[in-house]
């Protein structure tokens, strides 16, 4: 099966101080993404940031890098719903009346880095609910083992469309390790007939990813998971972290998904 390859060019949390070539303007991220989609990327995972660099739900900001994504290329856009620790939750739902064709949904709170990332029960269920009405596909960033107990309740309390779509996430100070064995622990632990990938962050991305792929996940590239190629190598853009996703997908022998068959694999409505 084709692997979808997500661009997350940007993150919640590392500004041009941490990594000079972090893209924080509209047309920066813009540009990016229109980069990885030339590279093979099909979907583009997108967190907004203020003139001041801070993360914003401001709608008419989101606006703005939608309307330049769209005039770039075809990428599929999936508004982060995370958005940053400091937007408050009800600004951060309100993105998804944009009608991206994907947004994340957050299952659970958590501490997150040194801060506290907050998805209360109630509101996390009227974002779902809006979502379905809307139509727009929620991805399910899982952080460790309940919060796949969680969606399955929102599922089974009808609130989220056909075919699950997971992003285990790994390697969050609050949540599990970016380890091997709580990749498998967690791929184990999903149910049948769904789609995953693995969001690895910080050191550990590059062999994660390929683990993920080898299992039969997706992928996810950028500078929001990882700010470096290796070890003392800060990347130089986002196009190198997903060029050599787009290869590693190659190298073990599985073909990088067009937009037209990431619409299919991934269920969205069209
Ligand atoms: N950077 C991720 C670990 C989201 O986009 O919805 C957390 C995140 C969630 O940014
Ligand atoms: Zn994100």
């Amino acid at each position: 099966m084709s692997v979808v390859v997500t661009v997350a060019t940007t993150g919640p949390i590392a500004t041009k101080a941490d990594n000079p070539n972090l893209p924080t303007t509209p047309a920066e991220i813009a540009e990016a993404v229109g980069h990885a989609y030339d590279l093979g990327a099909s979907v583009a995972h997108v967190h907004l940031r203020d003139e001041h660099e801070r993360p914003t739900a401001d709608l008419g900001i989101a606006r703005e890098v939608v309307q330049r994504i769209e005039d770039r290329c075809p990428i599929l856009i999936q508004l982060s719903t995370g958005v940053g620790l400091t937007v408050p939750f009800e600004e951060r739902a309100a993105l998804v009346d944009l009608a991206p064709a994907m947004a994340t949904l957050n299952p659970c709170s958590m501490t997150f880095g040194t801060g506290e990332f907050l998805n209360p029960p109630a509101g996390v269920r009227d974002l779902a609910r809006r979502m379905l009405d809307l139509g727009v596909k929620p991805e399910l960033e899982i952080y460790d083992t309940g919060h796949i107990d969680e969606c399955l309740r929102l599922r089974d309390e009808g609130l989220l469309p056909e075919l699950l779509q997971f992003s285990i996430v790994l390697g969050v100070r609050g949540g599990a390790a970016a380890t091997a064995e709580n990749l498998i622990t967690m791929v184990k632990r999903l149910p049948e007939d769904c789609v995953w990938q693995i969001i690895a962050i910080g050191r550990s991305n590059l062999e994660l990813t390929a683990i993920g792929l080898a299992l039969g996940g997706n992928a996810r590239a950028g500078m929001e998971d990882t700010l470096y190629l290796g070890k003392g190598r800060p990347a130089p853009g986002n196009d190198p972290l997903v060029a050599r996703t787009v290869q590693l997908v190659r190298d073990l022998d599985r073909e990088v998904a067009t937009v037209d068959q990431t619409r299919d694999l991934l269920a969205l409505a069209r």
